[in-house]
């Protein structure tokens, strides 16, 4: 079977799951064990309803110290290769254009890239695979982003990041209809960032663009509520924000709860 994004995105929000393949996210034992639990947590996220599978090797939560591109790609690929066919669109979360390429080699159908394909050799990578790319917004890196981030006007200077990388990957030979763009919660971002960012959400909407949302279990759910939640314990505010997203035009919804969120949009389609 093959399957066609837009087509997809056209039949209502998706959901995309979010498959960590990293020691600590499952936190027993060694690596073929932990790729073992990260494929039963991917046809389980399948069965519930997830429509693409967002598949990441490296940690890129605030402060998180990088892993080597060789050990990214011995955890990604082999866990792209075991999920071909099996009913979903296949992501791979990578800020590296090696692991990129192993991952597209394995069989992975669009590229997640939280730099917005800022090196030039993953711009080419993409450009040549002609799959779809999602373009985050990221201020800083992953060790810095969180330090104070400033902006004049969030919302401005996000979209006008965004529509400046679709503006190079089109350019690089990617098709418009393959660029989706998010505006990246939590990245660079602090509280009042990202609440205006979901406020204005319809502005990113507007580009006609698809936009991916990700908010399921961040901390700005626990800081704008107030209640010291772990993340697992934020599926409240992760829904709220994703079905205020929807609302306003969000086309994929990046989440943990999968038959969670799966649920609550089925209610809100009803409701329409
Ligand atoms: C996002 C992501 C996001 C996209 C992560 C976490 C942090 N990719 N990768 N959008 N977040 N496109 O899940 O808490 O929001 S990792």
């Amino acid at each position: 079977m093959k399957h066609d994004l837009q087509k997809m995105i056209a039949q209502g929000p998706l959901v995309m799951g979010i498959l960590n393949v990293t020691p600590d996210s499952f936190s027993d034992g060694g690596l073929h064990e932990t790729q073992e639990a990260a494929v039963a947590r991917a046809l389980k996220m399948i069965a519930e309803g997830a429509g693409i599978i967002d598949i990441g090797g490296e940690s890129t939560r605030p402060g998180a110290e990088p892993v080597t591109v060789e050990e990214e790609i011995r955890r990604t690929a082999p866990v792209i290769a075991a999920l071909k066919g099996r009913g979903a669109i296949l992501s791979i979360d990578t800020r590296n254009p090696e692991t990129m390429s192993a991952a597209l080699a394995a069989g992975a159908d669009m590229i997640n890239d939280v730099t917005a394909l800022a090196n030039p050799e993953s711009l080419e990578i993409a450009a040549r695979a002609n799959v779809p790319v999602c373009l985050m917004h990221m201020k800083g890196t992953p060790q810095t982003m969180q330090s104070a981030p400033q902006y004049e006007d969030v919302v401005q200077e996000v979209l006008d990041y965004l529509l400046a990388c679709a503006k190079l990957c089109m350019k690089a030979g990617i098709a418009k209809e393959k660029i989706i763009i998010d505006p990246g919660i939590g990245f660079g971002k602090t509280l009042a960032h990202n609440l205006t960012l979901l406020a204005h959400l319809a502005r990113f909407v507007e580009t006609g663009f698809p936009v991916l949302l990700g908010t399921s279990r961040k901390s700005f759910i626990s800081a704008a509520a107030n209640d010291q939640s772990q993340p697992e314990n934020r599926l409240g505010g992760s829904l709220a924000s994703a079905l205020r997203g929807v609302e306003a035009g969000a086309k994929i919804l990046r989440v943990h709860d999968v038959h969670e969120t799966v649920q609550a949009l089925k209610i809100w389609k009803a409701m329409n």
